[in-house]
């Protein structure tokens, strides 16, 4: 079997999405998800002009090795470009050897290692009192976690928080918009949020935050400190973790689990706060970090260290990826939680998919493969629009520099 063509199909149902479709002379096709969310063309670019003529004529059941040697081939390593590259390229050979082998892909990652995956979806509001009728909804719907942002008062804008409830998207315009953050009136605020969900909600929903990379080691210490009664799942993205040493400030101080790794595109990003125990959800993606060859790496050497799996998936990682993270979730045994963002009726169209929600949990599709697959003429109907994830100044007019 070789490879005979791979096509880069870029589409914009409600917001930008990048796939590569890999054809094989047997006729058999497989998808990967290749959405970087606000640089989405500089991937179909790498894909186009890179990738796709070094995959022609290949061996499509050759996964591995594909994927070492594209990781190689570019000299230039990791990188978010180069890896959600490689991540389409490796998810699309995973789908051709489910397909092969009539088998879906969690079939050959081991079998269900669970019954369900838990997903949590997001309750975002303005205030306290309208958030709490968002996490009654998400409660409604049958979830078991909840993650849960408000705007903060004094603050015009926040991330996270968007106009529209059940499809929040927070690329905002073609160029990167600028919003004011205060951390003073943010560590006030988010204690006071947890507190009344507690009170209204009980104890068994399991509730998660995202600071979105916006403290310092030190006042992260602080909110993990200050939200320690209410008993979080995890606190998210608490600093920025290019400087991953921060890490073992925050820990020194406070007992609330902490969530890292959106942002992350290889196993050398998660070493140091994996093999030193400094986190306790490891949030890498298929598509951001090298596909499901190398996330399952990445997962591995998590379970080494009592870190589980808490996979990104928020709106701009498309079902197919949503398809392929659930395979790996319901398959390796430090699987923690599946974020679960819905997509719009739009893209649910463009992208056709087998995975199904029930009693806070999806299944992974049953039909051989991923099973899930990208309807190319409705997709041709999108066409591409620039947009940019925003940034933050603080009140007094400096860049928000971490
Ligand atoms: O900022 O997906 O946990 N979810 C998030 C998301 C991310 C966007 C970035 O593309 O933090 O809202
Ligand atoms: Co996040």
């Amino acid at each position: 079997m070789k490879i005979v063509e791979a096509r880069v199909i870029v589409t914009c149902p409600g917001r930008n999405f990048v796939t590569l479709k890999i054809v094989t002379d047997d006729g058999v096709t497989g998808v990967g998800d290749a959405t970087l969310n606000g640089r989405e063309l500089a991937v179909a670019s790498y894909l186009r002009d890179h990738v796709v003529p070094a995959l022609i004529g290949r061996d499509p059941a050759r996964i591995s090795d594909t994927w070492e040697y594209l990781y190689r081939g570019a000299y230039w390593r990791r990188g978010p470009v180069t890896m959600t590259a490689i991540a389409a390229v490796d998810t699309a050979l995973w789908d051709i050897k489910g397909k092969v082998a009539g088998l879906p892909v969690y079939q050959l990652l081991g079998g269900r290692a669970r019954d369900g995956v838990t997903v949590y979806g997001h309750a975002n509001a303005p205030t306290v009192d309208e958030v709490l009728t968002e996490v009654a909804r998400y409660v409604e719907l049958g979830y078991r976690a909840v993650r849960v942002q408000t705007g903060i008062p004094g603050l015009e804008t926040t991330y996270g928080v968007g106009k529209d409830r059940m499809f929040y998207e927070p690329a905002d315009s073609a160029v990167p918009s600028e919003a004011v953050w205060s951390t003073e009136r943010y560590l006030a605020h988010v204690p006071t949020v947890f507190a009344r969900i507690r009170q209204e909600f009980g104890p068994d929903l399991k509730l998660l935050h995202d600071v979105h990379h916006r403290l310092t080691p030190i006042e992260a210490a602080r909110l993990g400190k200050s939200l320690e009664p209410y008993a979080l799942t995890w606190m998210e993205d608490p600093v920025p973790a290019e400087l991953q040493e921060g890490f073992r400030l925050i820990r020194q101080h406070t007992t609330t689990p902490i969530a890292v790794g959106e942002v992350f595109n290889s196993i050398w990003d998660c070493q140091t706060l994996i093999t030193e125990q400094l986190i306790d959800y490891i949030r890498t993606t298929v598509v951001h970090a090298g596909g499901i060859t190398h996330l399952r790496r990445i997962f591995d050497l998590a379970a080494l260290h009592h870190v589980r799996s808490g996979s990104h998936g928020a709106t701009d990682l498309s079902p197919v990826c949503m398809a392929a993270a659930l395979h790996l979730d319901i398959s390796i045994p430090n699987f923690g939680l599946q974020e679960y963002m819905r997509h719009t009726p739009e893209t649910d169209a463009v992208f056709p998919h087998g995975y199904t929600f029930a009693d806070g949990y999806l299944l992974p599709p049953e039909e051989p493969g991923l099973g899930v697959d990208i309807d190319e003429e409705l997709a041709a109907q999108y066409p591409y629009r620039p947009a940019s994830l925003p940034v933050n100044r603080l009140e007094d007019g400096s860049m928000h520099n971490w």
